[in-house]
């Protein structure tokens, strides 16, 4: 007898909007409900590739701007046949950034397309869902200061932001917006009522590709 697929929900969102915080809120929630659930993020720090890439985020290295936006892609890749696994085995998937964090983050850059940068993601496993936590700057700023790693400035992340902006206008992708300035549960109910949704839609139907 085969079971109900997983679904794969992301979270995405501008730096302090309170991703990895809501990502851990939820899958608590869903296992509390009885649901299979387990999060995942990107970078992933602890794979060889997200070891280079964690060096650079930490400015112990450098590396070239092409070169590492591939490694964050492979860093994706090399999770897949896991992320399909999980699905498969009717696990729902909470993941802290995606490829659509690849792309606005390296499309930022002097010189980069989005379609360039979109381009070694396509056929990466579909979100069913992708909730955007829309934060502006300025409550951003009163969740702390940047930190110390690359692309934390004010100015990067504006135009990070204009990029996401420009993700969402693709139908092909099922955004929600989120508004992230609310308090921890407030948002937290939210997310959890489109993901209850969307993991009763997504249990009968396969994986999509992304971008394709
Ligand atoms: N990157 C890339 O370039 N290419 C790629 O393909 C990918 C990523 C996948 C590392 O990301 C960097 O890699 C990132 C993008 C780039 N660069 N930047 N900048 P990361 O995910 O490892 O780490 P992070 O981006 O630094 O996390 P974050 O965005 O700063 O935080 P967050 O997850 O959105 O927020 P949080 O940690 O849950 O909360 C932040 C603080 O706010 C914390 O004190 C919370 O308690 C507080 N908080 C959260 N929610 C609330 C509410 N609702 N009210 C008040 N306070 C709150």
């Amino acid at each position: 007898m085969s079971c109900r697929r997983g679904a794969l929900i992301v979270l995405e969102g501008v730096d302090r909007a309170g991703k990895t915080t809501q990502c851990h809120k939820l899958v608590q929630a869903l296992q509390q409900s009885g649901r299979a659930a387990e999060m995942m993020r990107f970078p992933d720090r602890t794979t060889k590739i997200g070891k280079l890439i964690s060096s650079y985020l930490e400015k112990k290295s450098n590396l070239e701007d092409h070169t590492v936006h591939l490694l964050f892609s492979a860093n994706r890749w090399e999770m897949v046949p896991l992320i399909k696994q999980k699905l498969e085995q009717g696990i729902n998937l909470v993941v802290d950034r995606y490829a659509f964090s690849g792309v606005a983050f390296t499309s930022a850059k002097p010189g980069f397309s989005l379609e360039w940068c979109m381009n070694p993601d396509v056929g990466l496993p579909k979100p069913d869902l992708v909730m955007f936590l829309q934060l502006n700057p300025n409550m951003a700023a009163n969740r702390g200061e940047y930190g110390i790693e690359r692309y934390e400035t004010s100015a990067f992340q504006r135009t990070v932001h204009q990029r996401f902006e420009q993700l969402m206008q693709d139908s092909s992708v099922n955004w929600k917006v989120i508004d992230a300035a609310r308090t921890i549960e407030e948002v937290h109910k939210d997310i959890k009522l489109l993901s209850e949704d969307i993991i009763s839609l997504a249990e009968n139907q396969p994986v999509g590709e992304l971008w394709r």
